[in-house]
């Protein structure tokens, strides 16, 4: 056991703010960090101390672990939450924390590199049990035995980077007489992003469902889950909007993806909060994925349907704490919408600068998390996600209700964000019946602007 008294946030927005209130509850004083952009950002306010980290690019800023590691010696912070994003699944970071005798809050470093090797990540699952895409076993480097391999398979298939991520270096290919080219470009496009050109390749998956299971490990043998979570509604592999549990689950579904994420877990000895994403077809078969070794985004929709505070859990196995893992229970749905700065009439266009006006929704089963306020200047060189509206009810159609209810309340003046497309989903009826897979959005096509609202 190695007690915590101290934590630096290696982040900002609403993330940071997320971690500090977790951490004053605990008793845990909080240190965080900041670019000049975010001066003013209300993490630094409600930290207990609060350090400069340099410029406004994360590159010199929150992305530069020398600083982080400097800010938490002057401070005396014990340990380091990284949130989500920047240095939050980078292995080397973590073990330069390790090395300068700072807990960093979250797995050891093999695991994130593990994880972060996505064919290396499927083969560890595989021998443990873990259902995936039938494929290639491992990369493959030579274009003639890739076309022979995937002719094996069965076209259509998926061409997936080895290094990528977030459909990076992804190509589907149809058949075999488009395989030579798509191929040469995702290891190209592999290349440039990843520095890692190798690939592999799956049977490609039709009409899947994004489902993922909430995982926590002691790192002590011991792993529990916290059931799933419903991810299909995105675009371009940005998440509009989560929620627990999904539409398509059943108890039984929900055991045996709940187990297989579990073996996963198990084999990699995992330490600390992570998730387990899986496609889902049409004929409820499920398929290992990735896995996320970080706090995610959406991770409030199951803290409000398992009734638990997960950062608190992060920050307790991290400190050694053993786990009682016990089956937990979901009571209730919960639906979270992100609320980006960003013009749904005009592609989802950035649309940062001033918010003149701010008043966010209350009462019963509402939960807001952001960062933001009235006279908030959104600096123009972070991410555009400005809150997440987290409503919980009895039931699926009881958390729609509240969130049309929640989402005609919530006031944001000055820009433009992505209220409206919520409102319009909330309302449409497909979504309403659960109906829905990963291309959904493609083809949701937007009404336009109300008179009403172009005038306000
Ligand atoms: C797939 C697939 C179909 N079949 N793999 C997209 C991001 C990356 N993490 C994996 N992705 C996919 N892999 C096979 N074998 C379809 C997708 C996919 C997707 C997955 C989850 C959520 C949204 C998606 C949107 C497009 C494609």
């Amino acid at each position: 056991m190695s007690t915590i008294n101290k934590v630096l946030i290696a982040n900002r927005g609403e993330i940071a703010l997320r971690v500090i209130r977790t951490c004053h509850e605990m008793g845990l004083n909080t240190v965080a960090v900041y670019s000049t952009a975010d001066r003013d950002a209300l993490h630094v306010r409600f930290a207990d101390e609060a350090v400069c980290i340099g410029p406004p690019s994360s590159n010199e800023s929150y992305l530069r672990p020398d600083r982080l590691i400097a800010a938490a010696e002057v401070t005396g912070a014990d340990a380091i939450h990284p949130g989500y994003g920047f240095l939050s699944e980078n292995p080397e970071f973590s073990q330069i924390c390790t090395d300068h005798d700072v807990i960093f809050i979250g797995p050891k470093p093999e695991t994130i590199r593990l994880m972060g090797k996505k064919s290396l990540a499927k083969e560890t699952m595989e021998e443990a049990g873990v259902p995936v895409v039938p494929g290639s076993d491992g990369t493959i480097e030579d274009v003639d035995e890739a076309r022979s391999i995937a002719s094996e398979v069965g076209f259509p298939v998926m061409v997936k980077a080895a290094s990528g991520g977030g459909g990076k270096g992804m190509r589907l290919v149809r058949d075999e007489g488009e395989f030579e080219r798509a191929f040469t470009n995702a290891r190209s496009e592999a290349q440039a992003a990843f520095g890692d050109g190798s690939l592999y390749i799956e049977k490609f998956v039709e009409n899947p469902r994004h489902v993922e299971i909430q995982l926590l490990g002691d790192g002590k043998g011991n792993v529990m889950h916290f059931g799933e979570r419903e991810c299909s509604i995105q675009r371009r592999h940005q998440k509009l909007v989560e929620e627990a549990p999904s539409p398509i689950m059943t108890e039984d579904l929900r055991e045996r993806m709940g187990e297989a994420a579990i073996r996963g877990a198990e084999a990699v000895n995992y330490a600390g909060a992570g998730t387990i994403e899986f496609l889902v077809g049409a004929d409820r078969n499920f398929y290992f994925m990735e896995m996320n070794t970080r706090i995610q985004v959406e991770h409030p929709v199951t803290e409000e349907v398992t009734d638990t505070d997960l950062v608190e859990y992060q920050i307790r196995v991290a400190m050694g704490e053993e786990i009682e893992t016990k089956a937990v229970s979901m009571e209730g749905h919960a639906i979270e919408c992100r609320i980006n700065a960003e013009n749904p009439f005009t592609n989802f266009s950035p649309s940062p600068g001033t918010i003149t006006a701010f008043h966010q929704p209350g009462g019963h089963g509402i939960r807001v998390d952001t960062a933001a306020y009235s006279s908030y200047q959104i600096p123009p060189t972070y991410d555009s996600m400005i809150a997440k509206l987290i409503v919980h009810a009895k039931t699926r159609q009881g958390a729609i209700n509240k969130m049309r209810r929640a989402l005609d309340e919530f006031v944001v003046e000055g820009i433009d964000t992505t209220i409206p497309f919520h409102q319009q989903l909330m309302a449409d009826e497909r979504f309403q019946a659960g109906d829905f897979d990963t291309r959904f959005l493609d083809s949701f096509s937007l009404a336009p602007r109300e008179p009403a609202e172009e005038a306000a």
